[in-house]
């Protein structure tokens, strides 16, 4: 049975270098890993089939960490070995509490370190609910690291670059403090075992067979946090942390059960590839074959994957990784039986914090890009697209500068679509604060027939969100019935672009009187007159511009929530106020008010002052009246956007 881990961390802390060390174990063939694109790496060790997830380490690629960790039997999080960056590792610790997924933490390059191992794991500690507790000690000489002893078997273990370390025994002056790690480590185990606990009071020494047991059903039921050191670069502790995976990674069962048991497969990954199509990388959570019913439609031939050169299988045992192509119904991040299941709370799509508008740069491709960007979309859960009503401009919303390029290079690259930044109509609105009371005639005599419509209109503000509203009080047959609805249209016709050049909203409508012509008369003249009137009713009750204010549920480490107050301050926002996060340890839920035109570029600002870690959701609250010079520069900025279109 094949079993997965889920490398994650910050960028250039070695997941690649960790992957391909893994794979060079057994002398196993890889494919190159890239910068954004989750690898799949299958190699065996000690006659057992593991997969491995090298996910890419920037946060704005983080959905493929989460869709790894939808079907990874653990975790393996590569952290850095300066206690100052543990922080980088903390989005990875919480995604892995809240997927319940075990976590085993890599402290890597320790070939650099300087600090000490118990201040690296003090630093990740304080982002871990978990205790993190460490199962080998560094061993030194002259300030270099150059060995471990493991606290379980206690064996010690000189690295030797690039080749299998050599079995030593404990040096003399390492005894003292290996014995006193080892208790601690004991100690910290007990907590969940009575029987350990029972052994460390009498003052017993437990056989390093039955502590590995315990680390294993600890670890399975996500208790501890085990740290190793190692060198992937060099090849040192590889061999080490594979034995403790062998050892303690529970099966594809826990998984398909931590699912909710209804899964038979997982998606984790798709891409459409020129001349090949989609291709969906999902690991089979049951035994299925082609032509099984999954979502809803037959799946479609599977091959292996990560192998240079992949072979057509006939099953997929539970546990295997394969890839389906002609099977385009299955999309990433999602679960399937024979209809789809619901992926668990924790994984839902991350919300989009940046946005840019695009255009085919060929009119010819419009259509072929519509496309394209639908199956983009089934790519990735964490970017969405729509249309920008005034301009029809496409609107791609992800995570960041870099996902959004690297979703332009794939249009082009693999949909053959070239795409240029296209403007967007700001998120703007205007209304009125006063009342008008307007007369307006629309009479023209051109040639044989005339048009010929009149009416009398009171408009009035209205409440905040309550849009738009048109009611007719006629009397008398002024205005016949059957034009008033044509007056209806062309007042909306009006509130398309108000005075200020913004849409209009929160108005209401009355038409209360008007004359007609039995033979110039018509809709369109009612039409017309219904805009024109009002149009002349704006402009003459105190227009004001309207910015959509909105929610923002900041998620940052607690370090960093002191300088959100100025952030928020310098983008005309309202702080609301701030919480620790309930079960993430070292994180704060800060919340604000900002207006929609501050959210541009904030991820940006928000991602400096956070080491890149903080993020934030937005939701729409309301529309705010704005004055003064920020209204006066909207209102040049959206005149001259008009003048250019
Ligand atoms: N000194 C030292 N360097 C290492 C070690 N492991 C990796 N590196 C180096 O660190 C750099 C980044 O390694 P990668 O394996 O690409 O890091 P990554 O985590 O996959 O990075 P992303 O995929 O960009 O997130 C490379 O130059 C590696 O050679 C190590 O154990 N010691
Ligand atoms: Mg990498």
């Amino acid at each position: 049975m094949t079993r997965c881990i889920a490398v994650l961390g910050a960028a250039g802390t070695g997941k690649s270098t960790l992957v391909d060390a893994l794979c060079a174990l057994e002398n196993n063939e890889t494919t190159e890993a890239t910068h954004y694109d989750t690898r799949t790496a299958r190699f065996t060790f000690i006659g057992d089939d593991w997969v491995a997830f090298d996910c890419p380490g920037s946060l704005e690629f983080m959905q493929q960490a989460r869709d790894a960790m939808l079907v990874a039997d653990a975790a393996v999080i590569c952290v850095s070995p300066q206690p100052e960056q543990a922080v980088l590792a903390a989005p990875y610790i919480r995604l892995a509490e809240r997927a319940g997924v075990p976590a085993f933490i890599l402290i890597n390059r320790i070939d650099e370190a300087q600090a000490s191992a118990r201040d690296i794991i003090e630093a990740l500690q304080s982002y871990s609910t978990h205790p993190v507790v460490l199962r080998q000690i560094p061993m030194r000489d002259g300030g270099k690291i150059v060995g471990s002893v493991d606290l379980v078997s206690e064996r010690a273990w000189r690295y030797r670059p690039g080749e299998p370390s050599d079995l030593i025994e404990i040096p003399d002056d390492l005894i003292e403090h290996e014995q006193e790690a080892r208790g601690e480590f004991l100690e910290s185990l007990s907590d969940y075992d009575d029987w350990l606990m029972e052994e460390i009071i009498e003052d017993r020494e437990p056989a390093s067979d039955q502590v590995y047991a315990i680390c294993a059903r600890v670890l399975k039921d996500g208790a501890v946090t085990p740290a190793f050191i190692g060198s992937a670069l060099n090849g040192n502790g590889m061999f080490r942390l594979m034995k403790a995976l062998r050892h303690e990674t529970p099966g594809v069962a826990a998984l398909a059960e931590r699912l909710g048991g209804q899964a038979s497969a997982g998606v984790f990954l798709a891409r459409h590839r020129k001349h090949v199509g989609k291709t969906a990388y999902l690991r089979a959570l049951k035994d299925i074959k082609p032509g099984d019913e999954l979502g809803g439609h037959a799946l479609g031939p599977i091959s292996t994957v990560g192998d240079p050169k992949p072979a057509q299988l006939t099953e997929a045992r539970a546990g295997d990784v394969v890839g389906a192509i002609k099977s385009d119904h299955l999309g990433s991040g999602q679960l399937y039986g024979t209809g789809e299941v619901a992926t668990p709370d924790w994984h839902g799509a991350l919300t989009p914090v940046f946005t840019v508008g695009i255009k085919a740069v060929s009119d010819r491709d419009d259509a072929k890009m519509s496309e394209a960007l639908h199956k983009l979309a089934s790519e990735d859960l964490s970017l969405t697209i729509s249309t920008d009503q005034e301009t029809g401009a496409h609107v791609l919303a992800g995570q960041g500068v870099l996902h959004l390029r690297r979703a332009r290079e794939t249009l082009s690259g693999d949909f053959g679509v070239e795409t240029a930044e296209a403007a967007l109509a700001p998120p703007l609105r205007e209304t009125i604060t006063k009342k008008a009371d307007v007369h307006f005639r629309h009479r023209k005599q051109s040639g044989g027939s005339g048009q010929f419509a009149d009416v009398k209109l009171k408009v009035a503000p209205a409440a905040r969100g309550e849009g738009f509203s048109f009611e007719q009080t006629i009397h008398g047959g002024s205005v016949p019935r059957n034009y008033i609805p044509a007056v209806e249209n062309g007042a909306k016709d009006a509130t398309e672009r108000g005075p200020l050049g913004f849409p209009v909203v929160d108005i209401s409508v009355n038409l209360y009187d008007g004359q007609h012509h039995a033979v110039d008369s018509s809709d369109m003249a009612f039409r017309i007159a219904g805009r024109g009137g009002v149009k002349e009713a704006l402009e003459s009750a105190s227009p004001v511009l309207l910015e959509p204010v909105y929610d923002v549920k900041f998620s940052v480490p607690s370090v960093y929530t002191g300088s959100l107050n100025p952030l928020v301050s310098s983008r005309r926002g309202q702080v609301m106020g701030f919480d620790r996060e309930e079960s993430c340890e070292g994180w704060d839920v800060f919340r604000a008010q900002l207006p929609g035109t501050a959210l541009d570029g904030l991820i940006a600002d928000l991602r400096s002052i956070t080491q890149g870690v903080g993020r934030y959701e937005a939701e729409f609250s309301h529309y705010n009246e704005v004055y003064g010079k920020d209204a006066d520069k909207m209102i040049e900025k959206r005149a001259e956007m008009l003048a250019d279109a």
